[in-house]
């Protein structure tokens, strides 16, 4: 049985999307953020709950990070990196066809850790995600201004299929989308991006995109 470890208010969602797209069947461990488990901003936790500073999780991951994933003897972290074992492993064609397009696809998940999660991360802070009186709109607007040659990229790329490999959904896709998501509260991003605008609303159509999202709903924010 393959174990999850991370809540779905962390980069553990696209994990679980990618499972749900699968079919795959496995245990999900919560373990939530620590400075999210009853901090200086009062998480959501009671205190008692299984943290990544916690001694049992860091026996598995010692980056004090999620998410983390154990297939029999592979505990693997980085969720891109888990994504793309688990499409190749278990995920049919949402994995690689051939080389050529393992390649591709894991082009898109340096690309979009490197050229787009530090500054998409920046807009959810600094528009949704810090209490207002915390948050830097100059550091959005910045980030913003360093995201458009990204989007512009991407909505290159799937202007032909509306997909980023192999003319049809994969985790390149799922990768790709969970790290634009977080750009989604500066809209003026992809008022030139029409496929990237498209892309997006057909990823967050998906029975598989929308279950993981209603159980994120259920936990504490
Ligand atoms: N590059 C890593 C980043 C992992 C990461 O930063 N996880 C955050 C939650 S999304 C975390 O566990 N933070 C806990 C902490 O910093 O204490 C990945 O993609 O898995």
């Amino acid at each position: 049985m393959i174990t999850l470890y991370g809540v779905l208010r962390s980069r553990a969602s696209r994990n679980v999307w990618l499972a749900h797209e699968a079919g795959l069947e496995f245990r999900h461990v919560p373990v939530i953020q620590v400075y999210r488990q009853g901090g200086p901003r009062g998480g959501p936790g009671g205190g008692d709950e299984l943290h990544t500073r916690s001694p049992e999780f860091l026996a598995v991951n010692p980056n004090a990070q999620v998410p983390t994933l154990v297939d029999g003897d592979l505990v693997l972290n980085e969720s891109l990196a888990i994504n793309l074992y688990l499409a190749k492993r278990h995920g049919g064609a949402l994995g690689p066809a051939d080389a050529n397009e393992d390649g591709l696809m894991t082009m898109w998940a340096l690309w979009a850790a490197t050229a787009v999660e530090p500054h998409s991360l920046q807009v959810l802070y600094n528009r949704a995600g810090k209490p207002p009186a915390e948050r830097d709109e100059a550091l959005a607007v910045a980030s913003v201004e360093a995201l458009r040659a990204p989007v512009a990229v991407l909505n290159q790329a799937l202007a032909a299929t509306g997909f980023l490999v192999g003319g049809r959904f994969t985790v390149a896709d799922i990768n790709t989308a969970e790290i634009i998501r977080y750009a989604l509260p500066a809209p003026e991003l992809f008022e030139a991006a029409p496929h990237v605008r498209a892309w997006m609303a057909a990823c967050h159509a998906r029975p598989a995109f929308k279950r993981m999202w209603a159980e994120r709903e259920l936990e504490p924010a």
